[in-house]
C-alpha cells in the first residue's frame, strides 16, 4: 500500500545547461511533505527529454529506461523522511533540453507492491530563467488600414474588387447542378462546424443575400471564379471543389467585413479567378505520440479545408502507438493503442500511469474519409514501416525473428522497433494489414514511412543475416553482425546508405511497394524510401525532410517530391530557439515570418520542379501533451505554409499574410 497521501509528494525538475566546464544537470527533486517517511519506491517519469543510455546521474540510478520514459531508483534501503527532498541529478542526455516542454510532463511514484500514485507536473524550469511560458496562439490584430481590400487566406491569382455594399447578414447559397449543390452542402457542414453562431449561411427569409453556384467547364480541377455586382454574387467553377474553394473565399472576405466593419468593404463589383499553385497542398498529423479524438480530427480537417489545404497525411502509427482498426489483428489496438504502467507500452511523452491512449474504428475512419471528401481533401494514411514499429510489435509479437538476440535502438531510443525483411511473416500481416486499409482510403495512396530505421537493425537476426548475406555477400552479414548491442543511434539520425540495413530495407521496400502497386495504389515514403534505389518511381512519391537541397537532388534521380523541410515545416519546431517556447528545435526553428518566406524551390533546376508535387506542413505530436501548445506551434503556421502551397510566389506577401492571419480559425483556442 502507499505510505503516503496523493497530495503530499512535490515533484520539481529544473535545467542547468552545461557551462564553463560543467556538466549539464537535469534534476528531478521529490519532496516528503507527507507526514510519513517514503521508502521502497521509485520515481518514473517520461516527456520528450531522454536520459542518455551511458548515463551519469547524481543521487540514484536509472531503474529501467525505454525511450523518454525512466525509472529513478534511490539507494539501497533509501527513505525520504517528512519534510525530506529526494534529489537525483543526471548529466547525459540525448540531447539537451531546450525548451520548457521539452522536460518531464507527467511522473509518478512506483511502490514495492506495484501501486502507483500519479504525482502533479509542472514544466521544467530552466534554472536562472523565469519568462513567462508561452502557450496559445499569438495574436494577430488586423490593422486598421488593412494592406489589402479583402482578407483571403491563401491569396488568389487574381483580385479586383472595388465598391461598397452593406455587408450581407449571410448567404442564401442557390445551387441546382449536383456539384453545385454538394458543394453548397459541404460548405454549410464546413461554416457550422468552425463558426456555427455566425449565420454564414442562412436562407432568404431570414436575410441571406443569394449567391449562385454555377457549373462552368474548362476550369481547372480546383479553380473557381467570382463575381460581384450590383445584382448579385456568382461563383463559379468545373468542380465541386472547385465552387467550394469560391465558397470559401467568400466567406473570408465576408468574415473580414463583419468582425473588422472600418477595416473592409464588402466589395460591390468586380471579380477573383483562382487557381493553386501547387496540386498537393498537405498537412501531416502524427495521433500516435498523442492520440486526437475524431472530433479533433474532423475540426482539424475543417481548418484545413479553411486554407484550401487538400491532402490529409494520417501517420497512424508509430513506435509509442498503434491507432486504426484492423480486423485480422484486433491485438494492434488491444495492446498498441494503450499505454500505462505495467502495459505492454508504457506511459511515454506525457501519458500517466492510467490507461491512456484510443484508436480509431473503422466505422470512423470511413464517416472521417468522407467529410474529408467533401471539403476537398484526400487522406493518405500512414503505416511506418520498417521502422518505428515498436507497439506493433509488442502487439504482435510472432513478427519477431523467433531466435534473434541482442538489441539495436532507434534515434528516439527504442529497443528492436523495426519489423523483419526476412521474414514471410512480415509480408503476410503487412498485406493482410494493407489491404483493409486500401478498402478504407479511397484515395489509394499509401505511405509506408521508412524513415529512421537504425543502422544497427537486425543485426542480431540470424534470419536476416542470412538473407544478407545473399544479397550482399558474407562479409555485409558479418559486418553487419558487428553492429549488434552497438549503440548507434542517440544522437540523430544515422545515415544508413550503403549498408547492411539499407540492403535489407530496400528488399522489404520493393516488395512493399510492388504490393501496393498490384493493389493499383501510389506508395509515399519519407525520403529514406530512396535508399537502394528500388522503388518505382512512376508510382510512388516521397517526402523530403531534411532540407531542399536533398529533395532537389532525389527529384533529379526522378523521385516525385512533397518537399516538408523540418527547419521549416515541422510544425513542432519551435517559433524561436527560446526556453519560453513550446516544442522541439532539433531541426531547427523557425518564426510564422520565415515559415512564411522559406522557398521550399530554392535553387531547383526546372527539370527539378517539373518533379514537384507540392509541399506540406509535419506535426510531429512529441510536444503536443498540452494542447494550447498545439496551437502555439501550429497557428498562424499552417496558414503560411497553405500559401506558399495555393499563390505564386510573386504574389507572396508576409505584410498581408500577417494582417489576416488573426481571422483564420485555430483548433483548441485555450488561453
Ligand atoms: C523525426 S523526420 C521523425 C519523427 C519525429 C520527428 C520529431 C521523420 C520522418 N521522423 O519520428 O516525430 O522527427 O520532430
Amino acid at each position: 500500500m502507499p505510505t503516503t497521501r496523493p497530495s503530499a509528494l512535490q515533484l520539481e525538475t529544473s535545467w542547468q545547461p552545461a557551462a564553463n566546464g560543467s556538466p549539464p544537470a537535469y534534476t528531478l527533486s521529490l519532496k516528503n511533505r507527507s507526514s510519513r517517511p517514503l521508502s521502497r519506491f521509485r520515481l518514473c517519469v517520461s516527456g520528450p527529454g531522454r536520459v542518455d543510455p551511458s548515463v551519469e546521474i547524481d543521487g540514484g540510478t536509472v531503474g529501467e529506461r525505454l525511450s523518454n520514459f525512466t525509472a529513478f531508483l534511490p539507494p539501497e534501503g533509501f527513505e525520504l523522511a517528512t519534510g525530506a527532498t529526494w534529489t537525483v541529478s543526471v548529466h547525459a542526455l540525448s540531447w539537451p533540453l531546450s525548451h520548457w516542454t521539452d522536460g518531464a510532463n507527467s511522473a509518478y511514484v512506483e511502490f514495492d507492491d506495484g501501486s502507483t500514485l500519479s504525482l502533479p507536473v509542472s514544466p521544467t524550469r530552466l534554472i536562472g530563467n523565469n519568462a513567462p511560458l508561452k502557450r496559445g496562439v499569438e495574436a494577430y490584430p488586423v490593422p486598421d488600414v488593412p494592406p489589402a481590400p479583402v482578407s483571403i487566406v491563401p491569396w488568389p491569382n487574381h483580385v479586383s474588387v472595388s465598391g461598397r455594399r452593406p455587408t450581407p447578414a449571410g448567404f442564401a447559397l442557390t445551387a441546382t447542378d449536383p456539384k453545385a449543390v454538394a458543394a453548397a452542402g459541404a460548405f454549410t457542414d464546413l461554416v457550422d462546424l468552425l463558426f456555427a453562431v455566425e449565420g454564414m449561411v442562412r436562407p432568404s427569409s431570414e436575410g441571406g443575400m443569394p449567391v449562385a453556384l454555377r457549373v462552368k467547364n474548362g476550369l481547372a480541377s480546383e479553380a473557381y471564379e467570382m463575381d460581384f455586382s450590383e445584382a448579385g454574387i456568382s461563383i463559379s467553377a468545373s468542380t465541386q471543389t472547385g465552387l467550394f474553394y469560391g465558397l470559401v473565399t467568400l466567406g473570408q472576405i465576408w468574415r473580414g467585413v463583419r468582425l473588422h466593419p472600418h477595416a473592409f468593404k464588402f466589395p460591390l463589383e468586380g471579380q477573383i479567378r483562382d487557381e493553386p499553385a501547387m496540386g498537393w497542398r498537405g498537412l501531416h498529423l502524427d495521433v500516435a505520440r498523442q492520440f486526437y479524438a475524431s472530433g479533433e480530427i474532423r475540426k482539424l480537417l475543417a481548418i484545413l479545408a479553411w486554407n484550401k489545404l487538400n491532402r490529409f497525411h494520417w501517420h497512424l502509427s508509430d513506435d509509442e502507438a498503434w491507432r486504426v482498426e484492423i480486423d485480422a489483428y484486433p491485438a494492434l489496438t488491444e495492446i498498441g493503442a494503450w499505454r500505462g504502467h505495467g502495459l505492454p507500452v508504457p506511459p511515454l511523452l506525457g501519458s500517466g500511469p492510467e490507461r491512456s491512449g484510443g484508436y480509431y474504428t473503422k466505422a470512423t475512419v470511413r464517416e472521417i474519409v468522407a467529410f474529408a471528401k467533401d471539403l476537398g481533401i484526400e487522406i493518405v494514411p500512414e503505416i511506418d514501416v520498417p521502422g518505428h514499429c515498436f507497439a506493433m510489435q509488442q502487439a504482435l509479437p510472432e513478427l519477431r525473428d523467433p531466435a534473434e538476440i541482442g538489441s539495436y535502438y532507434s534515434v528516439q531510443g527504442f529497443p528492436d522497433n523495426c519489423i523483419n525483411p526476412a521474414r514471410e511473416k512480415t509480408y503476410e500481416v503487412l498485406e493482410t494489414i494493407f489491404r483493409e486499409l486500401i478498402e478504407l482510403f479511397p484515395f489509394k495512396t499509401i505511405h509506408v514511412g521508412a524513415d529512421e530505421v537504425p543502422l544497427g537493425a537486425w543485426s542480431g537476426s540470424p534470419q536476416a543475416l542470412a538473407r544478407l548475406a545473399q544479397l550482399g555477400g558474407p562479409a555485409m552479414a558479418e559486418a553487419h553482425s558487428k553492429r549488434l548491442n552497438v549503440i548507434t543511434n542517440t544522437h540523430g539520425a544515422d545515415d544508413i546508405n550503403g549498408s547492411g540495413t539499407a540492403v535489407l530495407q530496400a528488399l522489404f521496400l520493393e516488395r512493399i511497394q510492388k504490393f501496393l502497386a498490384s493493389q493499383g495504389c501510389v506508395t509515399g515514403g519519407w525520403e529514406e524510401a530512396a535508399h537502394g534505389n528500388v522503388i518505382d518511381k512512376s508510382a510512388s512519391y516521397l517526402c523530403g525532410w531534411r532540407n531542399v537541397e536533398v529533395s532537389a537532388a532525389l527529384a533529379d534521380e526522378g523521385y516525385e517530391m512533397v518537399v516538408c523541410p523540418g527547419q521549416a515545416y515541422y510544425l513542432d519546431m519551435a517559433n524561436s530557439p527560446d526556453w519560453d517556447e513550446p516544442g522541439a528545435s532539433w531541426a531547427g526553428w523557425s518564426a510564422p515570418e520565415m515559415t512564411y518566406n522559406f522557398d521550399p524551390v530554392a535553387g531547383w533546376s526546372d527539370a527539378q520542379k517539373q518533379k514537384l508535387r507540392g509541399v506540406q506542413a509535419c506535426i510531429w505530436s512529441e510536444a503536443m501533451t498540452d494542447r494550447a501548445v498545439f496551437d502555439r506551434l501550429v497557428f498562424p503556421r499552417l496558414s503560411a505554409v497553405a500559401e506558399t502551397a495555393w499563390t505564386r510566389p510573386e504574389s507572396k506577401s508576409w505584410e498581408r499574410f500577417k494582417a489576416f492571419a488573426g481571422l483564420m480559425p485555430v483548433l483548441y483556442d485555450y488561453p
